[in-house]
């Protein structure tokens, strides 16, 4: 039985310059990750469902269950002496840690509860988090420390409130994931090592989307359907409106999963700094890969906090098999 705690401090002993702060900082996060997970299971039973009444930086929503989430993860930060700001899918602006705190050297920012529309159906939700090191040199962390491209990420990971609750991260050394044992509140080694098949099994995105999308996404899209089994075997569909359940279960048997730019969300819907540079670390880090459709996710620099992007993620050959065509089709229209 290995609990999170001893995977995390045995894989800091392979680094003899490590410090702890990283080991630490990711123990506060499964902390909350815990505390989040308490409240979703009973959250028919309290009055923590519905709307909180306000929208959030995006015009979306809040739940109540989004707040309690954010709430818990910046508490579990802000006080440590690990973090020098904060930054969340919630908060329309940087989170600085409290003065009367001492400042640290990592950025972590987070989506703390993503797909929460999914809350009052009981359908599968998630956490993202995504940690970088300081750019700047001392006191409070700023902007700069926070619009940093993917590719500098000391750590990235998310956790699945689906049948059980799992914690799946990566420092850069492969991809472990953790299933909640809540007989005893500990995440448990569950996934040593997870890798994603090179061809998946699935595919899934918003097909309501279709008529809006341009005409290199429509095309490859249909041959995800099977229409053209001479260049790529048809998948299944598998949508559940959540990314972090929908990348996950890729993840696991295999697939690929796209939010294209369309005519109403022309730079795409879903956001690059806690969303898809976190989940694009991790698809690599397990074989896959993530592209916009023609950059690497992990190589684009971030213009500013809440940026969108488009995102095609999962098995390596499958998001190849799109970035291809669309590359193609955009040769053949120039
Ligand atoms: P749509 C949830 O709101 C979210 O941000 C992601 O979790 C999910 O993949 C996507 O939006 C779903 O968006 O437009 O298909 O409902």
């Amino acid at each position: 039985m290995t609990t999170i705690e001893r995977f995390i401090l045995d894989q800091e002993e392979k680094y003899p310059e490590a410090t702890g702060e990283l080991s630490n900082l990711l123990y506060d996060i499964a902390l909350a990750a815990k505390i989040i997970a308490a409240s979703i299971r009973r959250a028919g039973l309290v009055n923590i469902l519905g709307s909180a009444g306000a929208t959030n930086v995006q015009g979306e929503e809040q739940q109540k269950l989004d707040l309690f989430a954010n709430a818990t993860l910046t508490n579990a930060l802000n006080h440590t002496g690990r973090v020098c700001v904060m930054a969340s899918e919630e908060d329309e602006m940087l989170i600085p840690v409290p003065d009367n705190y001492p400042v640290g050297k990592y950025v972590v920012l987070y989506d703390p509860l993503d797909g929460s529309s999914n809350i009052d159906v009981n359908g599968a939700v998630g956490t993202i988090f995504s940690i970088y090191r300081r750019v700047s040199l001392e006191g409070h962390g700023a902007l700069a420390d926070v619009l940093q491209a993917g590719c500098k990420q000391v750590a990235a990971g998310y956790v699945i409130y689906g049948s059980s609750t799992m914690l799946v991260y990566t420092t850069g050394q492969g991809v472990a994931g953790f299933t909640l044992d809540p007989s005893i509140g500990e995440f448990l080694l569950s996934h040593p090592k997870l890798v994603t098949p090179r061809v998946g099994k699935y595919y899934s995105v918003n097909e309501s989307n279709f008529a809006r999308w341009q005409k290199g996404t429509q095309w490859a899209v249909r041959g995800l359907h099977g229409d053209r089994p001479e260049e790529i075997k048809g998948k299944n569909s598998r949508y559940i409106g959540s990314l972090v359940a929908d990348f996950h279960r890729n993840l696991i048997a295999g697939g690929i999963f796209l939010y294209p730019s369309d005519s109403r969300n022309p730079d795409g819907k879903l956001r690059l700094l806690y969303e898809c540079s976190p989940m694009a670390f991790i698809a690599e880090q397990a074989g896959g890969s993530a592209t916009d459709g023609t950059r690497r996710i992990l190589d684009i620099m971030p213009d500013h906090l809440h940026q969108r992007t488009p995102l095609v993620i999962g098995s390596r050959e499958d998001v190849g098999y799109v970035a291809d065509t669309l590359r193609s089709l955009q040769q053949d229209r120039a």
